[in-house]
């Protein structure tokens, strides 16, 4: 459970670090299994369901930028999104009924880890009320040289901003056009086993990895059950098994909020990092190696 102090400081801001969630050994055990996964990209040339690999991936030397829905291809990560020592937490911020919208495991190898350009979860999935959060494990020890998570604090009371690029969504925001100032972003660093937490609307990005270490980040995303997806539910069996604390309802609470829908939908769909190479303007660096494998 949070303090009132946390839930305070979560409200004006719009994130947290709360340290310590979750023990060295499920640390270990999920960086034996991320392991497992990165051996068998080998085979893997493209990015499918599984895996959205770097630009500069190859089969002698596999480079994942994310395993994309992990709880779906592993009984244990999907047991970890609904762990009580992650959902207990929540339900200060969400109330007691808890859905998982979506998972992913960003990996920011050492050496190559993407950036990742500021963006709004809402933008992509917006809902009838916005009490929806995304979590971040650190499955590495977090500094501001290995690409920490970095937010803008306040921004989840402010507008929704177009993450469109000619007309298409990209799935990041033009950091000209919205006059926010980036310098005040704040890197959500800690030890392994600590874990973020960023309101939906927060603005928020990171940067690439500069250091001689990875950064594990394994992301869930987490809704208020009475927060129904406006994009639709395309099977409602797996909608409501994702119910990870607490009941079911389909009872939407609907909450005015600024919205714009991810419609037109992009030309590179499939993860962010893949929407957001339609992006026109940049804020982060781009590895060089990446910049040419992009032009060629
Ligand atoms: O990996 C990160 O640091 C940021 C990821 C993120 O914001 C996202 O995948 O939506």
């Amino acid at each position: 459970m949070l303090s009132e102090d946390q839930v305070a400081f979560y409200r004006e801001n719009g994130y947290l670090v709360v340290p310590d969630v979750v023990d060295a050994e499920t640390i270990a055990e999920m960086r034996a299994l991320i392991d497992g996964f990165v051996e068998k990209a080998r085979f893997v040339s493209e990015n499918d369901s599984v895996y959205d690999l770097e630009l500069t991936h190859t089969p002698e030397k596999p480079r994942v930028r994310r395993i994309k829905t992990p709880h779906k291809h592993h009984p244990r990560f999907k047991a970890l999104a609904a762990d009580s020592r992650i959902t207990d937490v929540l339900a200060s911020l969400l109330g007691p009924d808890i859905r998982l919208h979506g998972t992913k495991l960003n990996m920011k190898s050492a050496g190559y880890g993407a950036a990742v350009e500021w963006h709004q979860d809402w933008a992509f999935y917006p809902h009838t009320n916005d009490d929806l959060l995304a979590t971040g494990l650190l499955l590495d020890d977090c500094d501001i040289e290995n690409g920490p998570l970095m937010v803008l604090p306040g921004t989840h009371k402010g507008p929704t901003y177009d993450h469109h690029a000619e007309g298409r969504f990209c799935g990041a925001l033009d950091p000209e056009a919205t006059g926010l100032d980036f310098s005040k972003a704040v890197p959500l660093t800690g030890k392994a086993g600590s874990m973020t937490i960023h309101h939906v609307r927060l603005v928020h990005g990171s940067s690439l990895n500069t250091s001689t270490r990875s950064r594990k980040l394994l992301l869930h995303e987490y809704a208020a059950a009475d927060a129904w997806p406006l994009l639709g539910v395309k099977d409602y069996d797996d909608f409501s098994d994702r119910v990870v604390r607490g009941t079911q309802t389909n009872v939407p609470r609907v909450v005015p909020a600024p919205i714009r829908m991810p419609y037109p939908r992009g030309d590179h769909e499939g993860s962010i990092y893949e929407n957001q190479r339609g992006s026109a303007r940049r804020y982060f660096a781009v590895y060089e190696e990446e910049r040419k494998t992009t032009a060629a």
